[in-house]
């Protein structure tokens, strides 16, 4: 069985689940959202992790289908988390650059919204900063468009592409996630702190978030939060969990 015949049967077949990895903020460690990431386990090939198959998804056009699904169930976990004691927390979605630019994909996001009752101002899109790059009026339209549907629109793997600090400035964008490559190696690593630094003082002369990603250390925690950066997600806090234990990880941590 190769991954791409596997794939398409497992989106047929509802093999695809999520996990989520829950944010924080660290003035009060609270948690402000989670992050959805998908996860296949086949019966054939056991575990396949998401590097693998995204890109299989990608090459083969079942992206938009994955894509779907992946939107599909996180906007049911924000519908019925409305009226309890999770409403208030941001549910984010990874989308790919393909996904983003597929033909029907904001009618999709709408239609998945509508038909789920899901709360859009708690759903977040993460478009990587490379997806945007070099992109039109066209795709700046599309930006717009979901922004007119009530979605927060985030800017992932920040760090990793070339926006200019004009280009920024005209993307209908609430957040930057600064790449886990920069935070890793924080706070020794002078070149990581340069780059750390550089976009924390973009996102304030821009009044953008930042959330920083992979924070497995208080070191790293302590370097960004001294600095102004306010939201973190990593291993520190959780490693993303099923929905079971996500829920039982935020009653606890409430
Ligand atoms: O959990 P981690 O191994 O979960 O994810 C690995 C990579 O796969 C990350 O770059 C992550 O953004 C990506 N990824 C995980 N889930 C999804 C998804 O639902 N859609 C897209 N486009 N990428 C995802
Ligand atoms: O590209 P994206 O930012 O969506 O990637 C999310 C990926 O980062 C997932 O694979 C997730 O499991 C992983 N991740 C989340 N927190 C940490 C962390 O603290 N350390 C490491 N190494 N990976 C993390
Ligand atoms: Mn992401
Ligand atoms: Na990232």
């Amino acid at each position: 069985l190769t991954i791409e015949n596997g794939l398409r049967r497992a989106i047929e077949r509802g093999e695809i689940s999520l996990h989520y990895q829950p944010q924080f903020d660290a003035i009060d460690d609270r948690a402000v959202g989670v992050e959805a990431l998908a996860r296949w386990t086949s019966p054939q090939l056991g575990v396949v992790p998401p590097d693998r198959f995204i890109p299989v998804a990608e090459e083969s056009g079942m992206i938009h289908a994955l894509g779907e699904l992946v939107l599909l169930q996180a906007c049911q976990l924000q519908r019925r988390w409305q009226n309890g004691p999770n409403a208030h927390l941001l549910v984010a979605v990874n989308i790919s650059a393909l996904q983003f630019t597929g033909q029907d994909f904001v009618a999709s996001v709408a239609a998945i919204l509508h038909e789920t009752g899901a709360d859009a101002r708690r759903i977040e899109l993460e478009i990587t900063e490379t997806a945007l790059m070099g992109h039109g009026p066209e795709q700046l339209e599309r930006l717009e468009r979901l922004r007119a549907l009530g979605l927060t629109l985030a800017l992932d793997d920040f760090g990793t592409g070339y926006s200019s600090l004009g280009r920024l400035n005209r993307l209908p964008i609430t957040r930057l996630k600064l790449d886990r490559s920069f935070v890793q190696h924080l706070p020794s690593d002078a070149d990581s702190a340069a780059i750390a630094n550089a976009t924390l003082s973009m996102a304030r002369a821009l009044k953008l978030e930042v959330i920083a990603e992979g924070i497995e250390t208080e070191a790293q925690k302590a370097y960004l939060f001294a600095r102004g950066c306010r939201l973190m997600q990593g291993y520190l806090y959780s490693r993303p969990l099923p929905e079971e234990a996500l829920e039982a990880f935020l009653a606890e941590a409430a």
